[in-house]
């Protein structure tokens, strides 16, 4: 595989898509040496085919302000690769939202889903509206808008989009609506639905509990646990929150939380009715963090930084991409940090994640990682296709059983010489041999 050429041709055709184009290497530049072992591989095209998107909609999000403003959004869906199952993945609506986010997040959303034993394809879409300080009935009206446009193009055996920044339980609550009296049929079309009218147990916390189940079989690796360690986390969000209630039942101390204006330091650790509290925090629509410090004054707020200055143990990513960057990898690795584990998607540059392996850092990349969010969506479909509801227990062996074997996957394609594992590349040759030998079965299509 010419890896240069692929880059330069992908580059000349998407120019000023960074994320994407960053992704992308991201998993080219490990999967080298497995492509060239299967020369099949290159003469049905697979790579060139793998790293375009099926197809993308965009669409205008036309909608009106409770002061009677007429705004307009953009609206997008990213349909990868469905050489597994349907597209699947979820709808992230942030300002920062781009075609070049939704196209990485989209790629990584192919081996993240195929990493979980699931029949899942994957996909991605969003919006860059802000629900920053919106009314419920302006989100509502939002949602209303964008799925208006978006309905004809999912389906449960089609597309099927859940949750992301931006977008929780409410949301999916109005687009499933939405979706519903276009199509005039109750289906398992959205993951993430609440769970009176088709929802998973379990699915709020799935990404948090199964990013810590992984971490938790990392350091099992070199006989360590949560109990007793220190952890720094990111985010104040969905992913943040089932984290820290998962590292806290096992006996760790969480001990920062953050949001885009700056982190909290709190000595005691995030726990009981605090834990509570994020929920709270995320619901005033607000965007920042610093209020939990006026809550609780055995916590400190630091503007405009980031939580990885701080000594702990274990460090978990929790919000969102390229947060993590050369410098603060290398203050935590100063500091004594045993196991990074990304809850978040992409949150380590490229530079980051270099000074983890040379330093020989367990380090877990997001797509095995944060998986148990999209693996329990992918129970929640089975669960709507059988028209029946596993107990919260079920659901949760479950996610527990497919963490595990995420994890052996890894292991068994990314074990080097010396004993150190490089979750990376495991992650990585696993997905991919499971999506390209799928591909070359289905044909040139
Ligand atoms: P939430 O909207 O619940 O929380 C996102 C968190 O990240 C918030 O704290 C948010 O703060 C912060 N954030 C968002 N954008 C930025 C930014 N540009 N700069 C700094 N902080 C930012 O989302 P989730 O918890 O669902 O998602 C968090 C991460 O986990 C994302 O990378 C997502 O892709 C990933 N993920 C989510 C899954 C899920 O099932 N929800 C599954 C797997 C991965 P604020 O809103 O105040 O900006
Ligand atoms: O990044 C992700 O895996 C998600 N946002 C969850 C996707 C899903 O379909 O549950």
């Amino acid at each position: 595989m010419n890896l240069d050429k692929i880059m330069n041709n992908l580059e000349a055709r998407h120019p000023g898509e960074p994320e994407y184009l960053q992704a992308v290497r991201e998993v080219l530049e490990t999967i080298v040496d497995v492509v060239n072992e299967n020369p099949h591989f290159e003469s049905a095209g697979i790579i060139e085919r793998l790293v375009e998107p099926d197809r993308v909609f965009t669409f205008k999000v036309p909608w009106v302000d409770d002061e009677g403003n007429v705004q307009v959004n953009i609206g997008y869906r990213v349909q990868f690769n469905n050489a597994l199952g349907p597209y699947k993945g979820g709808l992230r609506f942030h300002p920062s939202v781009t075609i070049s986010i939704l196209k990485f997040l989209g790629f990584e959303q192919i081996f993240k889903n195929a990493l979980t034993t699931l029949p899942l394809g994957g996909g991605k879409g969003g919006s860059d509206f802000n629900p920053k300080g919106k009314s419920d009935a302006e989100i509502m009206r939002f949602c209303q808008a964008f799925m208006l446009e978006l309905w004809h193009v999912i389906g449960p055996e089609t597309d099927v989009p859940a949750g992301d920044i931006g977008v929780g339980g409410k949301e999916i609550g109005y687009l499933f609506g939405m979706y519903k009296k276009l199509q005039r049929e109750h289906n398992g079309v959205l993951t993430g639905k609440g769970t009176g009218w088709g929802g998973s147990l379990i699915r709020p916390e799935a990404t948090g509990f199964g990013a810590v189940y992984f971490a938790q079989e990392m350091l099992a690796t070199i006989g360590e646990s949560f109990k007793g360690k220190t952890v720094a986390v990111s985010g104040f969000g969905n992913v943040a929150w089932g984290a820290v209630k998962k590292i806290t039942e096992l006996g760790g101390k969480v001990v920062t939380l953050s949001g885009p204006d700056g982190y909290i330091y709190d000595p005691e650790g995030v726990s009981g009715e605090k834990i509570d509290y994020m929920l709270e925090l995320r619901a005033t629509n607000q965007d920042i963090v610093s209020p939990y410090a006026e809550e609780f004054p055995e916590a400190t707020f630091y503007s405009g930084k980031r939580p990885w200055e701080v000594k702990v143990d274990v460090a978990m990513p929790c919000a969102t991409q390229n947060e993590l960057g050369k410098e603060d990898a290398e203050k935590l690795v100063s500091n004594g940090v045993i196991c990074v584990a990304e809850g978040a998607n992409m949150p380590s540059t490229p530079e980051a994640i270099e000074v983890f392996k040379e330093n020989k850092i367990l380090f877990g990349p997001a797509k095995a990682v944060n998986a148990g969010g999209v693996a329990t969506s992918g129970l929640e479909m089975t669960q709507n296709s059988m028209k029946l509801m596993w107990t919260a227990e079920e659901v949760d062996a479950k996610l527990k059983h497919i963490m595990k074997s995420i994890h052996d996957n890894c292991v068994k394609y990314g074990k080097c010489d010396d004993g150190y594992v490089d979750y990376v590349k495991g992650a990585n040759v696993a997905a991919f041999l499971k999506v390209a030998n799928a591909m070359y079965d289905q044909g040139i299509i």
